[in-house]
C-alpha cells in the first residue's frame, strides 16, 4: 500500500470556501447532491489536474457551472474523481452521488446505528459520501439541507445554526437546513436523523450570549442523559474560566449512538457519541462510567477550540489537536475531582498503554513521519504522551507563560490548519526561549529511562545526585539523542520530614530541568542522607531507576508531602518483589512483610482522609504492568501466581482493617457519582478484592452478600468481579442472576462479557467461544466485540496467551472475520499482539504463527495490513 509521508506535504493546489450539500435521506438508496465553490489555490501548482478523494463512491451525475459534464471530460472511479482541465479562476462543482447507509458496516462515512442515520468523517470518511479534497487544511463553510420521511427521522441535525426547517407538501417528508459560519474542513462534517429523545437547557456564555445545549438519546433514555448535558455545561464554564474560552454558535448538541468506532467525535457543534459515554444511571453504569463520561464529553467540546477553531494542518499533525486536548480534559478533570487521584489514574493508563506501545513493534513518535492508514495511529502515544508533553511545557515554562502562550496560538492559528511548529513558536515568543531541544520529543519515539544516583557528604553537608537519561532503540530509530526532561524533586529526611537544602540548579517551582545525557546537581545544606523524592506528580514520561532501598522508599510512602510519590514509592516496592516472584528469585518474609505492614500502618492512619487515594494504593501493579517491566522472555502464569500470592498476603496483613473498611463503608445514602463518594465505594471495593484473596470463602461470602444487596452498579459489579476469581455454584448462579436482571441494557451486558472474558482460568475460551452465540452479541457492534473479545486479549493475560496458542489463534480469526465488517474495529483488535515478542519461546512462536496467519490472507484491508505487518517487522 501507498505510504504518505511528511516530508512530501505540499499545499493542496485548489481550496473549497463553500460547501452546499443536500441529503435526500433513504435507508438503502440515500441521495447526496453536493455543490463546491473551487478555486486554484494561489500557493499551489498552476495548469495541474484537480483531483478529489472518492472511496466506494457512487457518481450519477456532475456538473461545472451548471453545464452537465460528458464522459472525457472527467474521469470517475469509486476512489477517486478527476477533472485534467478545469477553470483557471472559481467555479461550482455539482456531484450527485448514492449512498446505501444501510449496507455501511465500517462505521465511516453515512451509516445506520439502530434504524437512526449518523455520519463519522474523521479521518476520512468523508469521501464516502461525495468526492472531495479530504484533507484537514482545505477549509470552507458548509450548509447542509437534509430531508427525509418524518415517522423515519423526526429529528434533522446538522453542523452550525439551523436556519429553516418545515415540510415537503404532500410527501409525508420534512427537511432542516444548518449553516455552519466557522470554516472547517471535512473531517468535522456531521448530521443526524433519527427518532431521538432529547434534554437540554439554556447556557448563557462569559460573554452573555445564550446557547441551547443538548442530549439526544434514545427515546426512553432521557432520564440517563442527565450527567452528560451536567458534565457539558461544566465543561464550558471550566473552559471560559480557565483558558478564555467561549462558545460560539447559538446550539450545542450531543448525540448518543450505540454503533461506533470510538469513543466520540467532535463534528463542529454536533458531537456524536459512542452511547456508552453519554448514558448513565446509578442501576447501569459504574463510578468508572460517570468518570470517563465526564472526561470524554469534556475532550470533545474542548476540540471546539483545540482541533475545530485551530485545526491541524495535515494528520502527522495529529497531537497537535488530541494531546493537546487530552491535556486539557485531564486538567478539567483534575479540577473536578481529586487532582493527585486523577494524575495516578492518568499515569496508570499511559503506562500501561502508551509505555507498552512505546516498547511494541508498533511504537512510533508522538508526530509520526509516516503511515499507510492514518486511522492506525490514533493512539495512546500521539494521545496520552501528546498530552505529556504539553504538561512538561507547562511545567518547565510555569503556569502563567503558559496560559499567555496558549492565548497566543489560539490569536495566531484560529480559523487555521496548523502545525507542531506554530504551537511551540507561541510559546517560544512569549518566554524568548528556544524549545528548539525540547521539540524532540515529538520526533523521538521509545521512552526514556532514567537513572538517580544519590551520594551524601557528610562533612561537607552536600548532597549529590547523579541523573542520567538514555533512550532503547525503537523501530526505524536505532540511536537516540538525549531529551529535555523536567524533574519535580524534593528531600526528605530518613524519618519522613521535607528538608530545607538548596541546589541553585533547582528553580523556584522545585524543578530541574535534565537535558543532557549525563548531569550532577548538587544540594548544600544537607547534614544527614535525605531520601529524593524524584519526578513527583510524574513531570515527565520516563522509566524511572532508583538506587533507593525498599525501606527509603516506604518512608516516603508515609511522609512524602507529593502525594504521587507516595503512591509510586509503594507501587516501586511492590513491583520489585512481584518481579522477583515471577522470575523465580527468592523473596524473603522479612521483605513481604516490610511492603505490607507499611500499607497497613499506611490505611490505618490515613486511609479515610483520602479513600480513593488509599484504594489506589491498596492495588497491586497488574499482570501487564509486570509482564512489562521484565520485558523479555515473560511466562503470564509465573506472573499470575505472583501476583495472586502477593494480594494473599497483603489481604491476610491487613485483614481487621479491611474487614473494618468494607463493614464501615457500605453505602447508606442514595447513590452520587461524585468523587469523595466513588472513593469510598473504591476503597470498600478494593478492600473486598484483598480480603477475597487471603480467603475465599470469606470471599465468597462478603461478596455475594453484597451482590444481592448492591444499590448501585458500581458495587454490584465489584462484588461480582471478586465472585468470578472463586470458581463454584456461588459464582455461576451470579452470573446467570446479573444476566436475567440486565438482559435488555446491552451497555450492562457488555460488563458481563467483560468479567467473563476476563476469568484467568482454562475453561474461559471456550466460555468466550460461547458466550458470541449469546443473543446480545454481535459482531457488528464495536461495544459488544471491544467487550468480549478485546478484552479478553487486553485483560486477560494467562488465557489469552495461552501456552497452547489456542487464545493467539482465536483472537487472529476473529481479527480476520471482523476485518471484512469493519476493518478499523479489527486492526484494533490486533494491537493486542503487539506484546508478544516479549512472551518467552513457546508462546512467541505460536503468536508468530498466529500473525503470519492473518498477514497470508489475500485482501486484508490497509488498517490490518499495516498492523500485522509492523507487529512482524
Ligand atoms: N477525534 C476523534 C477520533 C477520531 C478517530 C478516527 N479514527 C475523537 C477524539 O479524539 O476526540
Ligand atoms: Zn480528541
Amino acid at each position: 500500500a501507498q505510504i504518505v509521508r511528511l516530508e512530501d506535504y505540499r499545499p493542496s493546489d485548489f481550496l473549497i470556501d463553500k460547501v452546499e450539500l443536500d441529503f435526500r435521506l433513504h435507508p438503502t438508496a440515500t441521495k447526496v447532491t453536493a455543490t463546491l465553490s473551487v478555486r486554484p489555490n494561489p500557493s499551489g501548482r498552476s495548469d495541474v489536474p484537480l483531483v478529489l478523494d472518492g472511496d466506494e463512491v457512487n457518481l450519477k451525475a456532475i456538473a461545472l457551472d451548471d453545464r452537465t459534464l460528458e464522459a472525457g471530460e472527467f474521469e470517475a472511479n469509486p476512489e477517486s474523481l478527476t477533472i485534467s482541465q478545469p477553470p483557471q479562476h472559481s467555479f461550482r462543482l455539482t456531484i450527485e452521488t448514492e449512498i446505501n447507509p444501510t449496507a455501511n458496516t465500517k462505521l465511516m462515512g453515512l451509516y445506520r446505528s439502530s434504524g437512526n442515520y449518523c455520519t463519522q468523517c474523521e479521518a476520512e470518511g468523508f469521501r464516502r459520501i461525495t468526492y472531495f479534497l479530504d484533507r484537514p487544511d482545505v477549509l470552507a463553510v458548509y450548509t447542509t439541507r437534509i430531508e427525509a420521511e418524518y415517522e423515519e427521522a423526526p429529528v434533522l441535525l446538522g453542523n452550525g445554526n439551523p436556519v429553516e426547517s418545515g415540510f415537503v407538501e404532500g410527501t409525508g417528508r420534512h427537511y432542516a437546513v444548518w449553516h455552519d459560519p466557522f470554516p472547517k474542513p471535512s473531517y468535522l462534517f456531521a448530521l443526524v436523523g433519527g427518532r431521538l429523545g432529547r434534554v437540554s437547557k439554556t447556557f448563557t456564555t462569559m460573554s452573555g450570549r445564550e446557547v441551547d445545549i443538548a442530549v439526544y438519546v434514545e427515546p426512553g433514555k432521557e432520564d440517563r442523559a442527565g450527567y452528560a448535558l451536567d458534565a457539558l455545561e461544566r465543561s464550558m464554564i471550566w473552559d471560559e474560566q480557565v483558558f478564555g474560552r467561549e462558545y460560539d454558535l447559538d446550539v450545542f448538541s450531543i448525540v448518543a449512538v450505540s454503533d461506533f468506532n470510538m469513543g466520540a467525535m467532535e463534528n463542529k457543534g454536533l458531537n456524536i457519541f459512542n452511547d456508552k459515554y453519554v448514558l448513565a444511571s446509578p442501576e447501569t453504569a459504574t463510578d468508572s462510567d460517570y468518570a470517563n463520561i465526564e472526561a470524554i464529553i469534556a475532550h470533545e467540546y474542548f476540540h471546539n477550540w483545540s482541533g475545530n477553531r485551530v485545526t491541524c494542518r495535515d494528520w502527522f499533525q495529529l497531537c497537535l489537536k488530541e494531546g493537546l486536548t487530552v491535556f486539557r480534559d485531564q486538567e478539567f478533570s483534575s479540577d473536578e475531582r481529586s487532582r493527585p487521584v486523577h494524575r495516578i489514574a492518568e499515569v496508570k493508563a499511559l503506562r500501561s498503554r502508551q509505555f507498552l506501545e512505546d516498547s511494541s513493534p508498533l511504537a512510533h513518535p508522538v508526530r509520526p513521519i509516516q503511515y499507510r492508514e492514518i486511522n492506525n495511529f490514533y493512539t495512546a502515544t500521539v494521545y496520552e504522551k501528546g498530552a505529556e508533553i504539553v504538561r512538561m511545557l507547562k511545567t518547565i515554562i510555569g503556569d502563567e507563560d503558559f496560559r499567555r502562550g496558549m492565548d497566543l496560538y489560539y490569536d495566531r492559528c484560529d480559523g487555521r490548519a496548523a502545525t507542531v511548529e506554530d504551537f511551540l513558536k507561541a510559546f517560544a515568543d512569549v518566554t524568548g526561549r528556544d524549545l528548539s531541544h525540547f521539540a524532540r520529543w515529538y520526533a523521538q519515539s521509545g521512552t526514556p529511562r532514567v537513572s538517580v544516583h544519590g551520594h551524601h557528604d557528610e562533612a561537607a553537608k552536600m548532597y549529590r545526585l547523579d541523573l542520567r537519561q538514555q533512550t532503547p532503540p525503537t523501530p526505524g530509530q536505532p540511536t537516540k539523542e538525549p531529551l529535555v526532561v523536567p524533574i519535580a524533586l524534593g528531600l526528605v529526611t530518613q524519618d519522613g520530614q521535607p528538608m530545607d537544602a538548596h541546589c541553585e540548579r533547582v528553580n523556584s517551582r522545585g524543578v530541574f530541568v535534565l537535558d543532557k545525557t549525563e548531569d550532577s546537581i548538587t544540594f548544600t545544606g544537607v547534614a544527614s542522607r535525605p531520601v529524593p523524592s524524584v519526578f513527583r506528580g510524574f513531570s515527565a514520561p520516563v522509566k524511572v531507576s532508583l538506587d533507593l532501598s525498599n525501606d527509603e522508599l516506604l518512608v516516603l510512602l508515609r511522609h512524602d508531602t507529593d502525594a504521587f510519590n507516595r503512591w509510586q514509592a509503594a507501587q516501586t516496592v511492590a513491583m520489585r518483589l512481584l518481579v522477583s516472584l515471577s522470575t523465580g528469585t527468592p523473596v524473603s518474609d522479612e521483605e513481604m512483610a516490610s511492603l505490607s505492614s507499611a500499607l497497613c500502618a499506611f490505611i490505618e492512619t490515613d486511609a479515610l482522609r483520602d479513600p480513593a487515594f488509599a484504594a489506589l494504593a491498596l492495588t497491586l501493579p497488574s499482570e501487564a504492568d509486570v509482564a512489562q517491566e521484565i520485558g523479555k522472555e515473560v511466562d503470564p502464569d509465573a506472573i499470575h501466581r505472583a501476583r495472586k500470592a502477593m494480594r494473599r498476603h497483603l489481604g491476610n496483613a491487613c485483614r481487621e482493617q479491611l474487614l473494618d473498611f468494607h463493614r464501615s463503608l457500605a453505602q447508606t445514602e442514595s447513590y452520587s457519582p461524585d468523587a469523595a463518594s466513588a472513593g469510598r465505594r473504591a476503597l470498600r471495593n478494593a478492600a473486598l478484592d484483598l480480603l477475597a484473596a487471603a480467603d475465599l470463602r470469606t470471599g465468597e461470602q462478603l461478596a455475594s452478600t453484597q451482590f444481592e444487596t448492591a444499590s448501585n452498579m458500581t458495587d454490584r459489579l465489584a462484588s461480582l468481579s471478586v465472585l468470578m476469581t472463586i470458581p463454584g455454584m456461588v459464582r455461576e448462579n451470579a452470573i446467570a442472576a446479573f444476566e436475567e436482571r440486565y438482559r435488555s441494557e446491552p451497555l450492562v451486558i457488555d460488563k458481563w462479557f467483560t468479567l467473563q472474558a476476563a476469568i484467568p482460568e482454562d475453561t474461559t475460551l471456550e466460555r468466550v467461544k460461547r458466550l458470541m452465540e449469546h443473543p446480545a452479541f454481535s459482531i457488528n457492534n464495536p461495544n459488544r466485540v471491544r467487550s468480549l473479545i478485546g478484552n479478553f486479549a487486553m485483560l486477560n493475560q494467562v488465557q489469552f496467551n495461552r501456552a497452547d496458542g489456542a487464545g493467539y489463534a482465536f483472537v487472529a480469526s476473529i481479527v480476520l472475520r471482523a476485518d471484512e465488517l469493519n476493518p478499523q474495529l479489527a486492526s484494533r483488535l490486533l494491537t493486542a499482539f503487539s506484546t508478544w515478542r516479549m512472551m518467552e519461546p513457546t508462546r512467541r512462536s505460536h503468536a508468530r504463527r498466529a500473525l503470519q496467519s492473518i498477514a497470508q490472507k489475500p485482501n486484508l484491508s490497509r488498517d490490518v495490513g499495516d498492523i500485522v505487518n509492523r507487529s512482524l517487522e
